[in-house]
């Protein structure tokens, strides 16, 4: 850390600020920055940063932090909280917070929209756009386009309904196949299948799509594109009676085919995208249903959830797969954040969303006052929140509303309000969201700390992963299992998009224990609490019944 380093995390956090559009913080970051760029000595040497030209008590503070840990909590924050458009176009070389910042006050958040504005030439009339800037952007956007990696599932299945809400007016089936099918939680491509008989309409259809960008193949029966999202999609349009056999083959998982192929071998079968067939004759006996095929392969039927090659084909041959969860099996979503915190609705749509949505009960759970960022509620501003729920609770009708709090884990283990207050709530959701690099012993002491605090009913996105940006806990995930047991903690299945923590790997090893699982959206706005399919796919891919899981159960007050 030299006094360099320091500066360019102050400016970073300016940058970061400015993004979010907070007035007059920027400026005193970067006075503060170009004051210790500008310094004799090194920072290293100061007792009291305060002396330095530009830094107050705040960012004295921060200094310290960054000078004895090499990092700030404040700017890991500041970035998970950039919205992830216009975080994607920081992607792009030649585009930093400050000009993503015009851009954005100009109504480009996103690089398909800074595509359309190059497109109509709207870029060269701003600030510092040049006729070789419109050149160089439209490069590195292809650039970026052809590097970028696998996209969230939450954010690939709105446009998954889209194009198969639009291919069905010239379709008799439209199937979204291959890992969306399968839920996975990332999505490296999107398979479309098709029945119809005039697949050159459907192919003329599909190509000229609002979605699409670009298109790099078109065929009789076959194309292949770019969304304007930068995903590639293709559509195929088959027979009616080989459509089973296409689905099973294009849902995968390739493992899973792999060994079903081997395993209709073994039974004088021959398996493929056109069929099943007998090896001796050639005679069909399969195909156009996928249930027909697992069936004739004297199996059980697989939901496209498991078909992983993890054990499912040996269970559907002795009828022992799992009964899985089901949406329409969940009564409750545990999860909400307001505009208490750092939610964007208030407390009545979250309620009502709810109630849309046809559960039973909704848990409000706001950050608690650690969490300062996210506008952590102080024990008073809680204990007032928590009287306003119990009379919504009185007044709407139809749901019950629980009073709850999503309170950090503190380094030590300890919870972030006094006993008093946790025991008047109805529930309490304990979560990290400080110290991700901690060593093992470190964050696996300190959670099961929490998870042995009575109050705590539930373990909050337990791993801490977010997808693409950060990695998990280093939590020794065997002993919070053989605790949660214990315990009877609930753990999460957050279903936020870039979360789903647990992921289904955990899920399906916590089956092993005699764990409870709770499904929580992490919702920041009413639109949110649909996020609550994500988590049931995550819970599916993880072998989990109904059973196994909180919020499929009716509310027992505590
Ligand atoms: P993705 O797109 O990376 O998220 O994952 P998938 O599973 O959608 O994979 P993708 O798009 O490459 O292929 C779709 C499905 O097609 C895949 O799940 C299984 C099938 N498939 C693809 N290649 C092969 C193969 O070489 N052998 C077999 N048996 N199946 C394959
Ligand atoms: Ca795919
Ligand atoms: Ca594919
Ligand atoms: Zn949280």
């Amino acid at each position: 850390m030299d006094n360099s380093d320091v500066a360019r995390i102050l400016q970073e956090i300016a940058d970061l600020l400015e993004l979010q559009g907070v007035k007059f913080k920027p400026q005193a970051y970067r006075k503060a920055a170009r004051s210790i760029e500008s310094l004799e000595e090194d920072i290293m040497t100061f007792k009291d940063y305060t002396v330095i030209p530009g830094v107050g008590e705040a960012i004295a503070k921060k200094i310290d932090e960054i000078v004895r840990t090499g990092r700030l909590e404040y700017l890991e924050k500041l970035k998970e909280e950039t919205p992830e458009e216009v975080g994607e176009l920081l992607n792009l070389p030649e585009i930093g917070p400050k000009t993503a910042q015009i851009l954005a006050s100009q109504g480009i958040t996103s690089i398909s929209a800074l595509e359309k504005a190059l497109e109509r030439h709207l870029l060269p009339r701003m600030k510092g756009f040049g006729p070789k800037t419109e050149e160089n952007l439209k490069r590195s956007i292809e650039l970026y386009q052809f590097k970028k990696e696998r996209r969230l599932l939450g954010k690939v299945l709105p446009v998954c309904r889209k194009l198969e809400e639009a291919l069905l007016h010239v379709c008799d089936n439209v199937v979204v196949a291959g890992s969306v099918r399968r839920w996975k939680d990332t999505v490296g491509d999107i398979d479309i299948l098709a029945i119809s008989r005039r697949p050159e309409q459907v192919m003329n259809t599909f190509t000229a799509l609002a979605e699409v960008k670009h298109v790099i193949s078109k065929g009789p029966t076959r194309s292949t594109v770019i969304l304007r999202n930068g995903i590639q999609s293709d559509v195929r349009v088959l027979p009616e009676e080989s459509f089973g056999s296409a689905l099973q083959y294009f849902t995968g998982s390739k493992e899973h085919n792999i060994s079903l192929r081997n395993l209709a071998l073994r039974k004088g079968l021959k398996l493929s995208e056109y069929g099943l067939f007998n090896r001796k004759t050639g005679e069909k006996v399969g195909g156009d249903s996928e249930e027909g095929i697992y069936q004739t392969l004297g199996l059980e039927y697989i939901p496209p959830e498991l078909r992983e090659n993890s054990g499912e084909i040996e269970a559907a041959q002795t009828n022992s797969l799992p009964q899985l969860v089901e949406l329409t099996d969940i009564k409750g979503d545990l999860h909400l954040h307001t505009d208490w915190s750092d939610g964007s609705d208030s407390l009545e749509a979250m309620i009502l969303k709810a109630r849309a949505l046809a559960y039973e009960y909704v848990g409000i759970a706001d950050h608690s006052q650690s969490l300062r960022i996210a506008g952590g509620l102080s024990p008073e501003k809680l204990l007032e929140q928590h009287a306003i729920i119990k009379k919504l609770d009185d007044t709407i009708d139809g749901i019950t509303i629980l009073s709850g709090v999503e309170s950090d884990i503190l380094p030590d283990g300890s919870l972030d309000y006094p006993e008093s207050i946790l025991e008047q709530l109805d529930f309490v959701i304990a979560s990290v969201h400080s110290g991700f690099k901690a060593p093992q012993d470190v964050i696996t002491r300190r959670v099961v700390k929490a998870m042995r605090n009575p109050l705590v009913t539930i373990l909050g996105h337990p791993t801490g992963r977010i997808i693409g940006r950060r990695g998990a806990l280093d939590l020794d995930m065997n002993v919070i299992f053989e605790v949660a047991e214990e315990t009877k903690t609930a753990l999460e299945i957050n279903c936020y998009p870039h979360r789903l923590d647990l992921n289904d790997i955990h899920v399906r090893k916590a089956g092993e224990y005699d764990i409870t699982l709770a499904l929580g959206t992490d919702a920041h706005s009413s639109q949110d609490l649909e996020f609550m399919e994500l988590g049931v796919g995550t819970a599916r891919r993880g072998w989990a019944s109904r059973g196994m899981i909180m919020n499929t159960q009716c509310y027992r007050r505590r």
